[in-house]
């Protein structure tokens, strides 16, 4: 084991066309970019890790074409050469020499843990500490633009079983037209299935204080980032001023973010995300806070593809999710790069059990989808 080194790192940008136009407060996505990051040691074994945004820079401040320069100017260089056995080195390295960029820290965290767990043959799971799960509850969100084609959606997907919850994403209209196609979508699906809202940061705190008063009348189960993420204290406000659940997603980035949160009650839920905390480590960091506080946890997506997926599933089996998660990147895409997709039935993901990610990016696809 001794003297195993880091060879090179290469990154490439995929774009991959979504199944329909994805609609958010900031963006409307018809493909998915990502960065895959390949980090091949000198034993041989490669790991993979992914870096992932959604609509270029309108959701946070890495950009896909940022990533890759990151990767290839800074990162790349200073690993290089480096002992690939302590993760928690290099990424102390990391952060010394780079501030920010969170979401290629991610990528690189995901591929060191990938590569050593393939070295020691278990999982990043068993890395992390140990699965309490092999499936995690997986919702859908609903997100066409159109109040009566996501009904028609959401009818499909519980006729099928796929998912039997929904998240609905508004804020792009006037908050009374959002607030009217929540509650017809919560009409037609019924009160059994679980429908939660994600506002991305669009409405002032007193818009806020009318809309989720109407929305927690509708029976919503759970209000997302209503307002802008600066604003910690409105999202403590408006936490104990609801009886229905506040969770904080832009706001909760980072793991000092999480505890300034915690301290003050800003959410009652967070929703954790390996990109914004910068891997998959500071998401145990950040879920120890906010279960020392008692906030519950949620697992988030940034809309990656099936490696930032599977690294965001690995470490979320090792914790008590009281939301679930909303991991459903893979299905809003129509192509894949990796050799096996995953599996979702009866509102459940199964997590890859092979050692590493236990996933294996399909070469072909990598070329056919590689932006030129
Ligand atoms: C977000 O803000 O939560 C997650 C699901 C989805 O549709 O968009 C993302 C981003
Ligand atoms: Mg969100």
């Amino acid at each position: 084991m001794k003297g195993i080194h880091i060879q090179r790192i290469e990154s490439v940008i995929v774009d991959l066309p979504t199944i329909r136009p994805h609609h958010l407060s900031m963006a409307v996505m018809r493909n998915q970019a990502m960065v895959i990051v390949r980090l091949f040691c000198s034993d041989g074994i490669e790991g993979i890790g992914e870096a992932t945004t959604i609509g270029g820079l309108s959701y946070g401040d890495e950009s896909p074409e940022g990533m890759k320069l990151t990767l290839d100017t800074y990162i790349a260089p200073l690993l290089q050469g480096k002992s690939a056995l302590s993760i928690n080195a290099l990424m102390a390295l990391l952060e010394s020499h780079i501030k920010g960029n969170n979401f290629v820290k991610s990528a690189i965290e995901t591929a060191l843990l990938d590569a050593q767990g393939k070295r020691l043959g278990v999982s990043v799971a068993t890395l992390l500490g140990g699965a309490l799960t092999h499936t995690l509850p997986v919702l859908w969100t609903l997100a066409s633009g159109d109040t009566q084609k996501d009904i028609e959606e959401a009818h499909a997907l519980l006729k099928e079983g796929r998912h039997n919850t929904f998240k609905l994403k508004i804020g792009r209209h006037e908050w009374k037209t959002d607030v009217r196609h929540v509650s017809a979508i919560k009409r037609a699906v019924g009160p059994d299935v679980k429908v939660t809202v994600d506002v991305n940061q669009a409405w002032t705190e007193s818009v806020a204080k009318q809309g989720i008063a109407m929305l927690q009348e509708d029976g919503i189960d759970l209000i997302e980032q209503p307002i802008i993420k600066t604003n910690f204290d409105g999202l403590a406000r408006l936490t104990q001023y609801f009886k229905v659940p506040i969770m904080a997603d832009e706001a909760a980035g980072t793991v000092s973010d999480a505890f300034k949160l915690a301290k003050i009650g800003g959410g009652s839920v967070f929703a954790l995300k390996i990109s914004k905390a910068g891997g998959l480590t500071n998401i145990q960091k950040q879920a120890a806070i906010a279960q020392a506080a008692g906030i519950s946890l949620y697992g988030g997506t940034m809309l990656e593809g099936t490696v930032g997926t599977v690294a965001s599933a690995q470490v979320f089996s090792t914790l008590p999710l009281g939301w679930g998660t909303e991991l459903f990147g893979p299905l809003l895409l129509t192509e894949d790069i990796v050799k096996n997709r995953l599996t979702y039935q009866n509102g459940v993901m199964e997590i890859p059990q092979g050692p590493g990610l236990g996933i294996e990016l399909d070469m072909n696809q990598l070329e056919k989808f590689k932006r030129k």
